[in-house]
């Protein structure tokens, strides 16, 4: 388990992140998809990070330190019906900017989807963005406790077609609610922080 939890800040612009003092490890996805609730989970603590009851749109990267050891990055989500193609180019940017920056050390970058969903063209985008970045990274199908066994495997089988994984890239299927798969996750990330 991670002891502390600092908030760090929210970073609207590029400009203003925090000094690449540690290794980051930046959670994407889609809005809706549960990046907040899974760094209250992984932290096990509630309210960490806000979760929204309707999706909504948060421009912010949000940092918090963990054991003065490295940054989780709650990152702003994508496709949200609502949302302006401006918005949608000024994420993009931001999102870019962030990645490109070669003086952050990226020490895994966590996806996450509803395994409900089947993978549109924009989480296909950022998939070959993601492989573009030659950055270790995990993809998450959250939300497992809302289908059966079945559909689960279905589903695992659907992301990995879709997003042409590598045969070592196997999706993992968790819940935030029922906490599946979380401790497993803290375990792998101790491993890769204290590499
Ligand atoms: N059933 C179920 N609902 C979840 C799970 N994880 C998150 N949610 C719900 O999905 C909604 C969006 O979660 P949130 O963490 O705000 O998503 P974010 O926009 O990606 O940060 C909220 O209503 C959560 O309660 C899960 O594992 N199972
Ligand atoms: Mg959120």
């Amino acid at each position: 388990m991670f002891k502390k939890v600092e908030f760090i800040k929210s970073v609207y612009n590029l400009s203003d992140l925090p000094p690449p003092k540690y290794p980051e490890i930046p959670i994407l996805g889609r809005s809706n998809a549960g990046k907040s609730s899974f760094i209250n989970a992984l932290l096990n603590q509630r309210g960490v990070a806000r979760v929204s009851s309707t999706p909504g749109f948060t421009r912010a990267l949000n940092f918090f330190l963990i054991d003065r050891k490295f940054y989780l990055v709650d990152l702003p989500g994508y496709g949200y019906a609502k949302v302006p193609k401006e918005v949608y180019l000024s994420w993009k940017e931001l999102i870019e900017g962030y990645f490109k920056n070669t003086i952050r050390d990226f020490a895994l970058l966590i996806l996450i989807f509803d395994i409900r969903r089947t993978p549109d063209s924009l989480d296909e985008a950022l998939i070959k963005f993601v492989k573009s970045l030659k950055y270790p990274y995990l993809i998450l199908l959250n939300k497992k406790d809302t289908l059966k066994e079945k559909e689960v495997s279905r589903q695992i089988e659907l992301y990995k077609e879709r997003f042409s994984l590598p045969s070592d890239v196997y999706p993992l299927a968790i819940s935030c609610k029922t906490k599946e798969g979380i401790q497993e996750i803290r375990n792998n990330l101790k491993k890769i922080i204290e590499r």
